[in-house]
C-alpha cells in the first residue's frame, strides 16, 4: 500500500471492514505514513447532488495533477437505498484512473460502527499517498455528524426547493460547515437559499463571537453582524458559493474557496487548535470504544445476568452498570 499498490489497498481496506486479523498492528504500522492528505467531507441532505459535485471535484483535482481517494458513505437509510450503486454511476469516469481509488463504506452493527471504520479507511487512503480524499455522507444521522467531524474541510451541500432548504439542515451540521455550495443553482429558489444561509451564518457567528453584550438586542444589519465575526479572532466565516454541477459551472470557485478554507487552517493559529481538538476528539472517540469493547469482553454474560436481575426488579439499570464498572476495574 505505501508502495502506491491498489491491489493491496483494497486489501487493507477490507481488513478494516472486517476488523480481523492484524488490523489493529496494520494501522499501527501505516500511522507514521499518514497525515498528508487533505480530507474534504462533502455532506448535505439527500439528492442535493453530492455524488454529482464530488465527480467533478475529481476531476478538478486530477487535472491538477494530484491523487484523489473517495469514500462514499452509504447510510442504508431509507432516503438514499441504493445510494453506492448511484454514486458508483455517477463516478464512473473515474474508476478506470489509477490515481483516482473509490472506496464504499456501509453502515455496520458492528461496535465502533461507521465513524470508526471511515477514520481508518481514511487513514488507509492517506497512507497509499492520497492528495485529497473526497468522503461523501449524507447529513443525518449521528455516525455522519462524528464523520463530519473528522474531515479537515467540510462542505455542505444544498439544493433550493427540497423544502425548508436552510432550515431541514441540522443545527449540528450547521456548525460543521466550512463552505456551503448552493448547488442546483439553475433552479428557482437559488437566491432565497443563499440569502438565508448567509443570514444564518451572520446571525450565528455575532452570537458565539460577541458573546453577552451583544444578547438582548434585535440582531443588527446583515453587514454588520459579518464584520464583527470577521474581525473576531481569526474565526473563519463559512461563505456560501453557487454551483450548478451537472453544467459544471462555480466549481473553480468553489475550490478556490476550498483551498482558502485549507490555508486557514494550517497557517493560522485558530486554524492549528481547531486541528487539534478534532484529533484529540478522534482519539476519544477512539478510546471510548476501546473501554466499550474491553469492558464487553471481560464483563461477558454478566450483562445478561444483569438485564434478568433488572427485568425481575431484584436491581435497577443504575445500580446494575456501577456494580458491572466496578467489577472490569476490579478484573
Ligand atoms: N438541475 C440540476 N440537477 C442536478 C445538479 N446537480 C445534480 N443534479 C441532479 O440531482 C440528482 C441527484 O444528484 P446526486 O449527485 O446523486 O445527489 P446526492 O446528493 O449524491 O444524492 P444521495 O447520495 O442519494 O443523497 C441527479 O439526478 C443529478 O443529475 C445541478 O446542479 N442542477
Ligand atoms: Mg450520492
Amino acid at each position: 500500500m505505501i508502495a502506491r499498490d491498489v491491489r493491496g489497498t483494497a486489501r487493507a481496506c477490507r481488513l478494516v471492514d472486517d476488523r480481523s486479523g492484524d488490523y489493529v498492528a496494520m494501522m499501527k504500522d501505516l500511522f507514521p505514513h499518514t497525515g498528508r492528505a487533505w480530507t474534504i467531507g462533502v455532506t448535505g441532505n439527500p439528492g442535493a447532488g453530492k455524488s454529482t459535485l464530488t465527480d467533478r471535484l475529481i476531476a478538478l483535482f486530477r487535472k491538477r495533477g494530484q491523487r484523489v481517494a473517495v469514500v462514499a458513505i452509504d447510510p442504508t437509510s431509507p432516503f438514499s437505498g441504493g445510494a453506492i450503486l448511484g454514486d458508483r454511476i455517477r463516478m464512473q469516469a473515474h474508476f478506470s484512473d489509477p490515481e483516482v481509488f473509490i472506496r464504499s463504506l456501509a453502515t455496520r452493527g458492528a461496535l465502533g460502527g461507521l465513524s470508526r471504520s471511515a477514520v481508518d479507511v481514511i487513514r488507509v487512503l492517506d497512507a497509499w499517498g492520497a492528495d485529497v480524499i473526497l468522503v461523501e455522507t449524507v447529513g443525518v444521522g449521528q455516525d455522519e455528524l462524528e464523520i463530519t467531524r473528522t474531515a479537515d474541510t467540510t462542505l455542505v451541500v444544498m439544493a433550493p426547493g427540497l423544502g425548508d432548504d436552510v432550515q431541514a439542515i441540522k443545527a449540528g451540521l450547521l456548525e460543521c460547515a466550512d463552505v456551503f455550495a448552493v448547488n442546483k443553482a439553475d433552479r428557482e429558489g437559488a437566491d432565497a437559499t443563499v440569502r438565508d444561509l448567509e443570514l444564518m451564518i451572520a446571525l450565528g457567528g455575532e452570537i458565539t463571537s460577541a458573546g453577552a453584550h451583544s444578547r438582548g438586542h434585535a440582531a443588527g444589519t446583515l453587514d454588520l453582524a459579518k464584520q464583527q465575526v470577521r474581525h473576531g479572532e481569526g474565526r473563519w466565516v463559512p461563505p456560501v458559493m453557487r454551483t450548478v454541477s451537472t453544467r459544471n459551472e462555480g466549481l473553480e470557485g468553489l475550490v478556490a474557496k476550498l483551498e482558502e478554507h485549507r490555508t486557514w487552517l494550517t497557517s493560522t493559529e485558530a486554524g492549528g487548535a481547531r486541528r487539534f481538538e478534532r484529533l484529540r476528539e478522534s482519539m476519544r472517540t477512539q478510546l471510548r470504544e476501546s473501554l466499550i469493547e474491553s469492558a464487553l469482553g471481560s464483563i461477558g454474560g454478566e450483562l445478561e445476568e444483569m438485564a434478568h436481575a433488572v427485568a425481575r426488579r431484584e436491581t435497577d439499570p443504575y445500580t446494575a452498570a456501577e456494580q458491572m464498572v466496578a467489577h472490569f476495574k476490579g478484573r
